[in-house]
């Protein structure tokens, strides 16, 4: 019986790939166990950090329009400042980064630690960083450019041995069987248009397959704009289904599917497809055990560069932020917004270098670790890793004092990471208390590894 339908699948897909070249139909979705699931998110699972990267049109206006600055996040520009499509078809026609050096973006990321970068291939305005062979509105045939900027970060990745993955917006603000109508009200949540699925058939899921087909590697897929009415967790299921076919091994976020709570990120609806939940902008109050979640974050208060956006958080709240998210089982996913001459504003590489450092010294602590078995100390943060707890120390106790809260195993022994010299544990009432040395060795996070018996 499975052969016959493979079979039957293979003539429809065969079907649909004479009139568009691709086989569009859906496949029946691939059986998994879990411990098949285990494997196909093991290296996500132990990256914990990865590095976002919004880039494209609206990088060109960088926030400002008409000479007027724009407030909200710069890569909404166009619903903000209503711009009409052939206005804002100016921008992508200015898309020309000639200081763009994939090779070094890439570098930036790995010397902070990063494990995986996230590029948007296309973004709510449409337009696509990559060549479609679907569609003009793209940065080799619509912009100045003329080049495939995510081609070359996309080798740069795969030459430096960095997981890669795209971002794609399922709502499409350009594309006249999408959101273009609705224009100048790009966003508004109750239009519908008509002729949506041929949208999703002939641009979205080519241009999808094209990502998926002929780039070195795409290990992710991040979808976003999910909340469109013409989308449902239906549709998403199914193209799931259809983009784990095309490469088994993938991880597709919940987004692929319309059912995120908020800005919280995780799906209302526990049978919603996608294989990690995606808090924007926050960490949970506490994990789900057994759910896999990344929260992405700005460095200041936009996605797309804004030239005047000013508002940096420091680099130890960034790296507080991260080992809060590893405290509770989530990944860390890092934003940057480079210039439309393609570099990485440069407060943002500052903080990136100095989030490597501590990354460098402190990764052991990371790198792999699960959310911590008990609540969160008031000191700090706990990570775990079999046989070994490890202590984020942000406050530094005044008498030197660090009560181990929540642990009930008297430990075997304990250290510091940055010198590894043994620190004496002691029992007090039903407790345990490392002795510290007087100065903390960093002021962003100390970190006592504590092994277990
Ligand atoms: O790409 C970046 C932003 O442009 C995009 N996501 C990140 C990764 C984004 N951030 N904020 N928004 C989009 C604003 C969208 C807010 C809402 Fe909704 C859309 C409010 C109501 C509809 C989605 C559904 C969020 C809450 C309910």
């Amino acid at each position: 019986m499975l052969f016959r339908r493979v079979a039957l699948g293979t003539i429809l897909a065969s079907l649909a790939c004479g009139v568009l070249g691709t086989p569009l139909t859906a496949q029946p979705a691939p059986r998994e166990t879990a411990a098949q699931k285990d494997a196909r998110m093991a290296w996500w699972r132990d990256a914990q950090f990865g590095m976002f990267i919004h880039w494209g049109a609206y990088s060109v206006p960088g926030g400002v329009f008409h000479g007027e600055r724009v407030g909200g996040i710069g890569e909404w520009i166009m619903n903000s400042s209503k711009v009409p499509i052939p206005e804002y078809e100016q921008f992508a026609r200015a898309f020309n980064p000639t200081k763009y050096d994939a090779e070094q973006w890439v570098r930036t990321a790995k010397d902070a630690g990063m494990k995986y970068i996230i590029i948007t291939s296309k973004h709510h305005d449409g337009f696509a960083l990559f060549d479609s062979k679907v569609s003009k509105y793209d940065a080799v045939d619509a912009a100045a450019y003329h080049k495939d900027a995510l081609k070359a970060l996309a080798e740069a990745a795969h030459r430096q041995g960095m997981k890669f993955g795209v971002y794609y917006s399922i709502m499409d603000w350009h594309h006249p069987d999408a959101q273009a109508p609705s224009t100048p009200n790009y966003n508004s949540r109750d239009f519908k248009n008509p002729n949506f699925n041929r949208y999703v058939e002939t641009y979205m899921k080519p241009q999808l397959k094209e990502l998926l087909t002929q780039y070195p590697a795409i290990d992710v897929l991040w979808f976003d704009g999910e909340w469109v009415a013409d989308w449902s967790d239906e549709q998403g299921r199914q193209l799931y289904d259809w983009l784990r076919a095309i490469k088994p091994g993938l991880i597709i976020n919940n987004r692929v599917g319309h059912s995120r709570a908020g800005m919280q990120g995780m799906s209302k609806n526990p049978d919603a497809p996608g294989d990690f939940g995606t808090p924007e902008q926050e960490v949970p109050a506490i994990g789900l055990p057994g759910v896999d979640w990344e929260t992405c974050m700005t460095m200041n208060d936009t996605w797309g560069f804004k030239s005047f956006d000013d508002g940096w958080k420091d680099t130890r709240t960034l790296l507080r932020t991260m080992i809060d998210a590893a405290s509770k089982g989530g990944n860390f996913l890092l934003n940057v917004g480079p210039t439309p001459l393609g570099e990485i504003p440069a407060e943002s590489v500052a903080r990136l270098r100095e989030m490597g450092k501590w990354m460098r010294e402190n990764g052991e602590s990371i790198y792999a670790t699960s959310a911590s078995p008990v609540a969160a100390p008031a000191w700090g943060r706990y990570t775990s890793k079999p046989g070994k707890v490890y202590a984020h120390v942000f406050d530094w106790p005044k008498d030197h004092k660090l009560a181990l809260t929540g642990l009930t195993a008297k430990p075997k022994a304990a250290y510091l990471l940055a010198d590894k010299k043994p620190l004496a544990v002691e029992q007090v009432g039903e407790g345990f208390v490392v002795t510290l040395p007087n100065v903390a060795p960093s002021s962003i996070a100390s970190v006592v590894v504590v092994e277990m018996q």
